[in-house]
């Protein structure tokens, strides 16, 4: 008699852990038709010092439901944009003054999306205002997902190399993974793309020199918000060759010494014979340009980029005799 005891106490508890599972497994079920669920992504990944930026979604790829919506987050101070785009509003140069920037920097109106090719867009996201661009920052932006379909979406800010996807299947299709699993992915992508941005700043320094500094370093994953070397030391009468060569596609940056120039964008000052006041590249954005400085006088000279240097992109020059 106490075996089949035993064993009916065990079925007992197994048909409460039975029926748990079975209400657990309906409850969200059931809660989704109703409300619809809210799935949260990254936008952007940075290293803690904000030095090194990653262009991605984290995760990248997020298999929701119709009638569930998803939240972006802000992740970086570096700007991006979540833009699901048409025909009328394609990717282009994200830059303060063309016809495009206009569209780019704007956020749309609507809170659904009902099928792929629609065009929406959440404006500029990132964690701070950035000072330069004259478009409002938010730091989240939320759409709703009313139709079946694959929604793939980009950031006008770093184009085609910044992509995400959001898989929209029937309403009660079971989720393939949870928040907890995107969040997982998230942080494994994001090391990813740190690993990345690192080995590139590696890369930069075994070919810098007191003469040569590189100004910033960038693939299609990270970019690194950087002077390499940051701090050299050369004779008077020495140049320095600041250097936008390591960045694979085009990133704005400045040199820049000295008090604050009234336009950052334009270059300021003779880099030709540099002792003292402002002297500034101007935003350069090919990744074939150059800025070459000749110190005339001893002494330390600090510069920065003026987009960048809240990341940590500053640097010095000591000139001795
Ligand atoms: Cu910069």
């Amino acid at each position: 008699m106490k075996p089949t005891r035993w064993l009916r106490a065990l079925l007992a508890a197994m048909l409460a852990i039975g029926a748990t599972v079975a209400v657990g497994g309906l409850a969200p079920a059931s809660a989704h038709t109703w409300t619809g669920r809210t799935w949260t992504v990254q936008v952007g990944s940075e290293s803690s010092n904000h030095l090194i930026q990653g262009m991605n979604y984290g995760p990248s790829d997020i298999w929701i439901d119709v009638g569930d919506t998803v939240h972006w987050k802000a992740a970086s101070m570096e700007p991006h944009t979540v833009s699901f785009i048409d025909a009328a509003h394609p990717l282009g140069d994200f830059f303060p003054g063309t016809p495009s920037f206009g569209y780019m920097s704007t956020r749309t109106w609507q809170h659904t999306i009902s099928k792929p090719g629609q065009f929406r867009n959440s404006g500029i996201m990132a964690t701070m205002p950035i000072d330069l661009l004259p478009a409002p920052n938010y730091t989240s932006y939320s759409l709703k997902f009313t139709g079946v379909g694959t929604y793939t979406y980009y950031c006008y800010v770093h184009g085609a190399m910044m992509k995400g996807t959001v898989h929209v299947r029937a309403a009660g299709t079971p989720y393939p993974h949870s928040q907890r699993w995107y969040n997982a992915r998230a942080t494994l992508e994001r090391a990813l793309v740190l690993l990345d941005g690192r080995l590139l700043r590696l890369k930069e320094r075994l070919l810098a020199t007191n003469h040569h500094v590189f100004v910033g370093a960038a693939d299609d994953t990270a970019l690194v918000m950087a002077f390499t070397r940051p701090h050299v030391t050369v004779h008077v009468g020495q140049t320095v060759t600041f250097d936008w060569g390591r960045n694979g596609f085009p990133v704005p940056h400045t040199v820049t010494f000295g008090p604050d120039p009234a336009n950052p964008l334009a270059p300021v000052g003779d880099p030709q014979h540099y002792s003292h006041g402002t002297l500034s590249s101007g935003v350069l954005i090919a990744p074939t340009s150059t800025f070459k400085v000749t110190f005339t006088k001893a002494g330390t000279y600090h510069y920065r980029c003026l987009i960048h240097d809240g990341m940590g992109m500053v640097g010095s020059v000591t000139v001795v005799r």
